[in-house]
């Protein structure tokens, strides 16, 4: 069995683990698992056993939380503790009422089959109606009461069903508005980030307020998304450093400061995207990576929340409140 990737006492001295304003400590590299489909299982299994990942990252939405439950209990059978593993899941849009989270974190718990979890996600700041389409059709974006959510998510701390609860795809605006009605703070803030997007506005913020970042996407995303595996300097940092432009993108991400979750299903690069620690990317290449032009989102939202005619969001910039 692999050894797991250790969280020194001392911290994140060698980026293997964050600390995070609860005070518990998030693994740094974990696995992600959208559009994982049946393989969740197998590669949450290889992960933990065989690769030594000791965080894994899911939701509802993603329709594997059942694969990726059979792959957690197969790797606790094989030995591993529930204590030392990291497991974030997210709450869907259309359960973001707040008569509704409660029962919306037990579904994810019984098909995951744990009886907590170390972090629970709002997974986008909009409220759809139950079985919406996407696009949205005219009325099926509903208000978002996102202090009264936010309660029943503290609510879920106190009784620990959730070890942290946190956001993701929030805006500076948004994110104010939350902290100003928090009585737990969000711990973290899931956004897309990798050098094709780093998205410097958001990460500032968040390290301003204490709140750690996770960076999905790290390489660019899939189906349609940005191949970031063969942008020119990547390669050349890759080839340069001698690694993989995956290592090197999730590389990146570490060392500015942010939890990452790669996702595959294909063992070798499961194990690869782990390979990132006990070596660096130098001053001048982190510069090169934070230099690539053409800054934008693969994951905009526009697909699931814009209804160019009836609104209330008619374009990708309305989602992100202009920011961008
Ligand atoms: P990633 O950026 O992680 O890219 C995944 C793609 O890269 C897959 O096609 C995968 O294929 C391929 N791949 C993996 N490793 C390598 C490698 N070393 N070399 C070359 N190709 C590789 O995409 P995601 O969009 O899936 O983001 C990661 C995770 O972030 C998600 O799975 C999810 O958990 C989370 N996420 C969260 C969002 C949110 O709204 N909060 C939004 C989007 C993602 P293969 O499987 O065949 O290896
Ligand atoms: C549909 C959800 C986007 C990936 O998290």
């Amino acid at each position: 069995m692999a050894e797991a990737q250790q969280i020194p006492a001392q911290g994140q001295a060698d980026l293997r683990g964050f600390r995070l304003i609860s005070g518990h400590t998030i693994p740094s590299v974990g696995l992600g698992t959208w559009r994982s489909g049946p393989k969740a299982s197998d590669a949450v299994f290889i992960a933990i056993t065989e690769a030594g990942y000791r965080h894994v990252d899911t939701a509802a939405e993603y329709g594997v939380q059942e694969e990726v439950g059979h792959g957690l209990s197969a790797a606790m059978q094989a030995g591993i503790d529930r204590q030392d593993l990291f497991i974030a899941s997210k709450i869907w849009c259309s359960d973001l009422a707040p008569d509704r989270v409660r029962t919306a974190l037990k579904t994810t718990l019984q098909d995951l089959q744990l009886d907590y979890l170390d972090l629970y996600l709002i997974h986008w700041p909009f409220r759809l109606k139950e079985g919406a389409h996407k696009p949205p059709e005219a009325g099926e974006i509903l208000d978002f009461d996102m202090e009264a959510v936010w309660r029943e998510m503290e609510q879920l701390v106190k009784d620990g069903l959730v070890r942290d609860i946190g956001v993701c795809n929030f805006t500076l605006k948004k994110l104010d508005k939350l902290l100003r009605i928090a009585q737990t703070m969000p711990s973290v803030c899931q956004m897309e980030m990798h050098p094709g997007w780093r998205n410097d506005k958001m990460l500032e913020a968040c390290k301003k307020n204490g709140i750690h970042v996770t960076a999905y996407s790290p390489l660019g995303s899939q189906d349609g998304g940005r191949d970031l595996i063969h942008d020119p300097t990547v390669t050349e940092v890759a080839n340069k450093l001698n690694k993989t432009p995956g290592q090197v993108l999730v590389r990146w991400a570490l060392q500015r400061g942010t939890s990452v979750i790669p996702k595959s299903t294909n063992s070798e690069r499961i194990k690869e995207n782990i390979q990132v620690f006990g070596w660096e990317i130098p001053e001048e290449d982190f510069r090169a990576l934070n230099s690539i032009r053409d800054q934008r989102r693969v994951l905009d939202g526009e697909d699931i929340f814009v209804n160019k005619i009836h609104g209330p969001y008619r374009c990708a910039a309305d989602l992100w409140d202009n920011e961008d």
